[in-house]
Formats: C-alpha cells, structure tokens, sequence
C-alpha cells in the first residue's frame, strides 16, 4: 500500500482529470465519463505523472469518500460525482430519496439561498448528504459549517428528480427555496 500522501496527491490528481479538465493530459472522457486505464496511466506519464495500475487500483480502494469507480471490466475508470467538465451525463438511475437530506454549507452563502434555493453553480448537480456528519463535513470545507435540512420526499412527491451516486451523495438539479429549513 502507498504513502497517504500518494494517495490523496493522486486523487487529486484524477479528481482534476476526470472531473474538470481532462484536457491538461491531452484526453477526452467518453459521454458518460468514463476513461481507459491504460490511456490515462500513458497519457499522464507523457505529462509528467507517473501513475501504475497498482496505484491506481489503491486510490479506488481506499479513497476516503470513495470519489473514483472501475467499470465492471476493470478497464476504465471514472469519477462517482463532482464533475463540472461538459458533455459528461453520468446516466444515474433515478431514486427515491429519504424523507429528509442535508447540505452543508456557510453563512456568507445564506442570504443568497434564502432568495434563490440552492443552485448548482460550477458542477452538474447540487450536492445533497444523507446525513448531518456527512454535510458538516462538506461546510466545513469553507469555515464554520451550516447544515440546511431538504424535504426530499416532499420534493420529490413534487416531481423533482433525484439520483444517488455510486458513493452515496445525491444529486438534484436544484433545491427551490421552499424546501428548505434553515436551522439558524
Ligand atoms: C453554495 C465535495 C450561494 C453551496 C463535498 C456550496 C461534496 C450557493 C457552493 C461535493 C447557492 C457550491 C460538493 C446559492 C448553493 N447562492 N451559494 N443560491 N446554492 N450554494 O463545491 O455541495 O471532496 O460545488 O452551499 O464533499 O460544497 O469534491 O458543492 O457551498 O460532496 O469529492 O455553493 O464536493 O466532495 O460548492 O460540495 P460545491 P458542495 P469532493
């Protein structure tokens, strides 16, 4: 097993990658997001990163929100969510969610959300947890962590689609304001 620290610059790395810009080694996901192993192993070795199957296997395995899937075949690999590069679809499947989910997020953010829901800004999705500890986490990416609580099961009895990454987060297209609960 690899030095914590490999791991996590490598999931940067591939969060980089396979997330926002495939372009700085030079490669294109396919539509739903996927890129083979062995282009990526050899295409960022070509720009100065060197990377093995092994390792990669490691990231996967051991990453701490489990960011990165394999296919089935073990032949290509991509990000479970986040992504904010075009032409991505990650093809989910739709899900009925728990009654209530989180987001997690901060106070400078507040007046805004109160006025417009909470919106996906620069990613595919809005980002949604299914429990406080998880979306605590998430906010206290940007400071001291706020936890707004979604009435997803009304949202969706509304019509509001909801998908669930392979990683657990769900995923929603936007949150209007009148399904959320601000706690403050
Ligand atoms: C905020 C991490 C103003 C929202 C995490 C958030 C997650 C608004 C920020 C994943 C707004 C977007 C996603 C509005 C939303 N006005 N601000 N109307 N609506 N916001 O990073 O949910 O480590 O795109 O509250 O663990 O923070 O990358 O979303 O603060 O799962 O794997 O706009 O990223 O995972 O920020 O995080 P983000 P997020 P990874």
């Amino acid at each position: 097993m690899k030095s914590n620290n490999k791991l996590v610059s490598t999931s940067k790395f591939l969060s980089l990658v396979l997330r926002h810009r495939p372009e700085v080694i030079g490669v294109q996901l396919d539509p739903e997001g996927w890129l083979c192993i062995n282009e990526l192993i050899a295409q960022a070795g070509a720009h100065g990163k060197a990377l093995t199957l092994e390792l990669l296997h490691d990231v996967v395995a051991t990453n701490d929100k489990k960011r990165f899937a394999l296919s089935d075949d073990g032949l290509r690999i991509r990000a479970s969510q986040g992504h904010s590069v075009s032409g991505v679809e990650l093809n989910l499947e739709q899900k009925t969610p728990p009654e209530i989910l989180y987001h997690g997020t901060v106070a400078a953010f507040l007046d805004s959300i109160r006025a417009t829901g909470l919106q996906k800004r620069s990613r595919h999705h809005v980002h949604l947890s299914p429990d406080e500890e998880t979306a605590t986490k998430v906010g206290s990416r940007r400071g001291k962590p706020i936890i707004l609580r979604i009435a997803a099961d009304t949202m969706h009895r509304d019509g509001h689609k909801f998908y669930l990454s392979a990683n657990g987060v769900w995923l929603v297209d936007a949150v209007p304001p009148t399904y959320l609960t601000f706690s403050d």
